[in-house]
């Protein structure tokens, strides 16, 4: 049988006739009105569900009378039964619809009451950001793109014939040795720098040339200032009269547009298999200004790259005619400028990807 719930908004519920008829006896018929009105009354969930425990509890009145269903005389136990079965489901009933009723109120309420201010920002959404070596070595890009150059890319596993032998430095070469080079087989290696890729665009382009060569490279090395794999741009430009001034003007450029507009660059001798002349380039100390400090080792003065003027026997290799032209080569460790720029004091922190120090950059 189905029963139909009586419930008026907020208001008092009504008995079921149907039902009523059916009860005859007097705790049955008061547990069943006294129910309605009691759940009817609950102005909120909470009370609601106290009424809930009072009435269809495990210690509710009904509860323990269908219970002791069988130490009642046998003419009442149908009755008790089916009516008694009857009233808790017509309760059972009346509470789910009463609670129902609560919670669409207690939503309206909220609706009405609580405010939303849709101008609030939204949650962030935590976001990474570029490695600081990628920045610093996009920045060199930025810097040598707006003087022209162009950007050239080559593989990181290369041959003996582009990293070494093609760059003036045959295999009985003492720089060969001085280099701690990766093998992968005796005639291939990790790219110790990147100049290979400037042998193979000198293969593929006549002058004039004009590129940077930023990416990876490998030297078996690792201590406090070196690891096996670091960061290199090197640069080349190739046209006629190019001249040692236009080297050092290139790199004063560079420096000042990276350091300060008022950073001294000077040229040491030096010795490269691939440039003659070769140079060190150093720049005024950024921490002191030049006058001597810890960062300098009191000498005023910071390393920052290494260059010259591209040697012919390498022109050779590439079918430049060296006597038409001439050019100029240098090449930096991203990690170091980097270190200069940002000052930071410990290479390997580059390494270690500890997020409390990448995220200061
Ligand atoms: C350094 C020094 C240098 C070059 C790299 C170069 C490339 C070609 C021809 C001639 Cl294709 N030279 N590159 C020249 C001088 C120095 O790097 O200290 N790098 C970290």
């Amino acid at each position: 049988m189905s029963v139909r719930i009586c419930c008026s908004e907020g208001g008092a519920i009504t008995a079921n006739d149907t039902i009523l008829e059916q009860i005859s006896r007097d705790d049955l018929r008061r547990i069943y009105t006294d129910g309605l009105a009691t759940i009817g009354e609950a102005a909120d969930l909470a009370a609601l569900e106290a009424v809930r425990v009072r009435f269809l509890g495990r210690k509710a009145e009904l509860v323990l009378l269908l219970r002791s269903i069988s130490e009642l005389p046998p003419q009442e136990r149908p009755e008790v039964g089916k009516v008694g079965n009857l009233v808790r489901k017509a309760l059972e009933d009346t509470v789910e619809a009463k609670r129902a009723e609560l919670e669409s109120r207690e939503l309206v309420q909220a609706l009405g009451s609580d405010q939303i201010d849709v101008t609030l920002p939204g949650r962030r959404l935590p976001l990474g950001h570029l490695h600081l070596i990628t920045q610093t070595q996009r920045e060199i890009e930025d810097i040598f793109l707006a003087m022209g150059y162009d950007i050239a890319d080559g593989p990181e596993v290369e041959t003996d014939y582009y990293n070494f032998e093609a760059l003036n430095t045959p295999a009985d070469h003492p720089a060969r040795s001085l280099q701690d080079t990766f093998f992968v087989t005796d005639t291939v290696v990790l790219r110790t720098h990147t100049s290979p890729v400037e042998v193979r665009t000198m293969e593929k382009q006549r002058p004039p040339v004009r590129i940077i060569a930023p990416g990876k490279v490998y030297r078996r090395d690792s201590d406090a200032t070196h690891t096996p794999m670091f960061h290199q741009v090197e640069g080349l430009v190739v046209d006629r009269d190019i001249t040692l001034a236009d080297l050092k003007g290139t790199l004063e450029t560079f420096t000042r547009a990276m350091f300060g507009a008022d950073r001294k660059v000077r040229l040491r001798a030096h010795f490269f298999p691939f440039t003659e002349p070769s140079v060190e380039v150093d720049v005024s100390c950024m921490a002191c200004d030049g006058a001597g400090c810890r960062l300098c080792k009191r000498t005023g003065w910071l390393e920052i790259l290494g260059a010259g003027m591209t040697d012919p026997n390498v022109f050779g290799f590439v079918d430049y005619d060296p006597e038409e032209y001439t050019g100029f080569a240098f090449g930096m460790g991203v990690e170091r400028i980097a270190m200069l720029k940002y000052g930071v004091n410990d290479l390997r922190l580059f390494f270690e990807n500890d997020l409390r120090f990448l995220r200061q950059f």
